[in-house]
């Protein structure tokens, strides 16, 4: 690393470093100098906003220093890098986690109270960075989290979208979307102008010889964007290491070509070109597990894998290391397969513009590259089509073509005859138009193809990757099981929790080491201990019982079980077999005597989680809800017994309140549905239990807690594709106690029958794809379970200590370590030495 400033100079820049704040007076002048100086504003005029500003602009400053240092150690390091290319990052809010990680929330209490605030105000008045729909953002943000608290170098690479997941609010019982501009005010990002990349489109293909007789190939005209970085600090808990994270933004080019445009007089069309460049990181996409193929999404992946890419490889280059090093110094992690151009970009780079040979260059790229799978839903898996491939990245269509050549002939080489195999695992769909389908050219791109939990890996390779499996063997492909931060959803989300398990097991070091988590065991007896176990979960009940009464307007009592399902609305995930369970939950109640209702365990029912607002029938299914709970809330025979709430704009700060509040939450999918989930181990790990089918993640966890600790029901998934085959040719019936729910719709008992049509058709008359009716049954059985389990408290009790003592597996620094050890093959960096200076200052 060469420093352009002379040696014997050095000293006063050292002499002058800032050391950023430790005490609570540092802290209030570093927040009262940021407040008057930085936001112009003073002692009468500083409201909770100036208050938030001010707060985050200290911790900003000193996660700033520790970046710095962390950026210089790694570049001195020298070692190998891992970067961490995701369209989405949902991470949510970011001043409590950094007044947690650097371990500095109580001296800001203190300081904040000096100042004439409640500390929980003022966090309260961030904005959400909500840069992801649901499971794959989350788990990004996740991922950060470990990595920079285990010291891995390693970085993440996205987009910086105007606008992130839209805002929810419900209207007459829809969905309405808002935008949700949230860049007013950011203190969390720093732009880097003297950082940029220019990226090119559209054009075409120029290809010749050269004087000295070799191949040629150029790219020739087109558009160019800029990409300019601005990065954003990801502290770690407990350690000195401040990551970063990445976001591109686009720009018109500021290069020679508007220029030309300005000097001839065509201003308007020079603007409006600026626009059009500005457009590309806008907004981002929607959906939640589907893709719609818009050129607008393939502008947004290129734009953000050409950028990334050129900035490694830059980085890369400075170090004066031969190619072949090439992945003994970067690892690139795909999110999905959302960033697959980055494969072919890497290769256009090494061959078209570094000169290296292509089965050279291949080499490097396939050593260097990872993919990560998080579906198996057809409609989620991305197809691009040719023609708008060849119009918008002309040269990067040819060198897929290529490499699918190359592998297609490898693989005939190894079967030959086998025509139907070729057409199979070919990168191009022989359709109309043709298709590109990138999952495969990012399993033939990359070394290790994983999925996220075991069912998945397993189904990945039975199934959608099959002909991979055949041409590769078995050991491409593994698995990580997911795993999420105990600092935000532990921690953060319900630090009375954290402290009360810290003082039986000794220190905080859980949060670093879950496994330890397990020295709660012998204290399941522990009268007092189990005393305060619960009394912190209805602590926490009161407070989502409070955010219910203040968001929607009336009160539900905390004492009832808290049944709870959020995620984002899919029919995969079933939502509508729940809010049918909840119907036949309420007709039950109706038809029953005074006395028999004294018997009964009341109930709140939660459910919160966007739609993508194109996918009309979970639109449908949020309306139903929304219906269903106008009318059970207000039915006098009903009372306490039964509530249900819809709570909008469901997104990460929201979880924050919600996971802690829960008895029972819902993982229902069907099975081999669901990838992993990851919100299933957020519940389980604040002491709540679970329903569930047995899908994603939920097998293990259950094997981690113990069959007792988990309330599974339904179908498997190995009889899935039986018993849809069955819905279509057998003497199929709808499950008689589900017809008695639809006729209770159908009497437009909750308004308009007609607005719910679609969702019981979809189940009478088209099949029920996602097996509701035939999960009916058992579900509802599982629930009378739940009830009965409720009324003893005491060994409620005791399953929510022994499973959470048992959630040590689910941390997301176990699912890092094993991407760095059987992946990435990356090492942490040592930062002893900066804890001990650190210590002596
Ligand atoms: C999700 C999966 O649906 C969820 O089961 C998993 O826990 C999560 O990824 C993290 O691995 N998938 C998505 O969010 C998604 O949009 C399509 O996948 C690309």
């Amino acid at each position: 690393v060469e420093s352009s400033i002379p040696e014997h100079m050095r000293e006063a820049w050292k002499k002058f470093s800032p050391k950023g704040f430790t005490t609570k007076d540092e802290f209030e002048s570093e927040a009262v100098k940021h407040i008057e100086t930085t936001l112009a504003r003073s002692l009468f005029n500083c409201d909770e906003l100036a208050a938030y500003s001010g707060t985050a602009l200290a911790f900003r400053d000193r996660l700033i220093i520790d970046w710095n240092k962390t950026q210089q150690r790694q570049s001195f390091a020298d070692q190998k890098r891992l970067y961490y290319l995701s369209l989405e990052f949902l991470m949510g809010r970011a001043l409590d986690n950094a007044m947690l990680n650097v371990g500095l929330k109580n001296v800001a209490k203190d300081g904040l109270a000096d100042l004439g605030f409640r500390i929980e105000d003022i966090i309260a008045q961030e904005h959400d960075a909500a840069l992801g729909n649901g499971g794959l953002g989350r788990l990004a943000a996740c991922f950060l989290d470990s990595m920079a608290t285990l010291n891995y170098a390693a970085w993440g690479y996205g987009l910086r979208y105007r606008y992130g997941i839209f805002k929810q609010e419900i209207q007459d019982g829809y969905q309405v979307e808002i935008p949700d501009y949230w860049l007013d005010f950011n203190p969390w990002e720093f732009p880097r102008h003297d950082v940029s990349v220019d990226v090119q489109f559209y054009g075409w293909v120029n290809k010749y010889t050269n004087d000295e007789g070799k191949q040629i190939v150029s790219w020739q005209d087109g558009e160019i964007v800029t990409a300019t970085a601005y990065d954003v600090p990801v502290p770690g808990y407990g350690t000195p290491t401040v990551n970063n994270l990445r976001l591109w933004s686009s720009k018109a080019s500021s290069g020679e070509f508007d220029f030309a445009k300005f000097n001839s007089g065509e201003y308007e069309s020079a603007v409006a070109d600026e626009q059009r460049a500005e457009t590309i990181s806008a907004v981002l996409y929607p959906n939640d597990n589907l893709e719609r193929g818009k050129e607008l999404r393939l502008k947004q992946q290129y734009f953000w894998c050409a950028a990334s890419l050129h900035d490694i490889v830059r980085r890369f280059k400075k170090s004066k290391r031969k190619w072949s090093e090439f992945s003994d110094q970067v690892a690139i992690q795909l999110n999905d397969t959302h960033p697959t151009l980055a494969i072919v970009e890497l290769q256009r780079i090494l061959v078209d513009m570094e000169g290296l040979g292509w089965d050279e260059a291949w080499t490097i790229v396939t050593s260097t590259f990872g993919y990560t799978n998080h579906t198996v839903l057809p409609e989620a898996l991305e197809k691009w089509s040719v023609p708008l491939i060849q119009n918008l990245l002309p040269r990067h269509l040819q060198i897929i073509y290529e490499i699918n050549l190359q592998f297609l002939q490898s693989v005939e080489k190894r079967f030959p005859k086998d025509r139907d195999l070729l057409g199979r695992v070919s990168i191009i769909e022989e359709s109309q138009p043709k298709m590109v389908r990138m999952a495969y050219l990012a399993i033939i791109g990359s070394h290790k193809v994983n999925g996220v939990a075991e069912l998945h890996s397993d189904l990945i390779k039975t199934t959608i990757f099959k002909d991979f499996v055949k041409v590769y063997g078995p050991d491409k492909f593994t698995n990580v099981t997911n795993g999420i931060t105990p600092r935000r959803w532990l921690h953060q989300a319900n630090p009375r929790l954290s402290e009360l398990i810290a003082s039986k097991i000794g220190s905080y070091e859980f949060l670093k080491d879950l496994t330890l988590l397990n020295k709660l065991e012998p204290f399941v007896d522990d009268k007092e201990f189990k005393k305060e176990w619960a009394e912190i979960k209805y602590a926490n009940k009161v407070r989502l019982a409070q955010h219910i009464q203040t968001t929607k307007g009336y009160s539900v009592n905390p004492k009832a079980l808290f049944d709870i399902q959020v995620k984002r609305i899919h029919e995969y995930k079933r939502q509508q077999l729940n809010i049918f369970g909840v119907i036949h939950r309420y007709m039950a109640i109706k038809s029953m005597s005074p006395e028999e209702r004294k018997k009964l365990v009341p109930r709140v029912s939660v459910f919160g989680g966007k739609a993508a607002p194109g996918y009309w029938m979970a639109k449908t299914i949020i309306h139903l809800i929304n219906k269903v709970g106008e009318v059970v809330n207000k039915d006098p025979d009903v009372g306490d017994l039964l509530k249900v709430v819809f709570l909008e704009d469901y997104n990460v700060s929201k979880a924050e309140i919600i996971v802690p509040a829960s008895d029972i939450s819902e993982h229902i999918s069907t099975a081999g549905t669901e990838a992993s989930g990851t919100s299933n181990m957020k519940f389980v790990l604040n002491g709540g239990m679970i329903i569930g089918t047995l899908d994603g993640a939920n097998i293990e966890i259950t094997r981690e807690i113990g069959e007792q600790n988990i309330f599974l029901f339904g179908n498997l998934s190995e009889d899935v594709e039986d018993l849809r085959h069955h819905h279509f040719y057998g003497d199929y019936k709808v499950n008689p106690e589900l017809v008695k729910v639809f006729d209770c719709i159908k009497k437009g008992t909750f308004g308009d029958e007609g607005a719910f049509g679609a969702l019981i058709s979809g189940i009478v008359e088209h099949g029920d794809y996602y097996l509701v009716s035939d999960d009916f049954n058992s579900y509802c059985q599982t629930q009378d379970l739940i009830d009965e389990a409720y009324k003893d408290q005491d060994a409620w009790v005791t399953k929510s200590i022994t499973s959470v003592a048992r959630m040590g597996f689910f941390t997301s620094d176990r699912c890092i370590n094993e991407y760095a050890d059987t992946i990435w093959n990356i090492e942490p960096l040592d930062v002893a030495e900066e804890k001990e200076v650190r210590a002596r200052t």
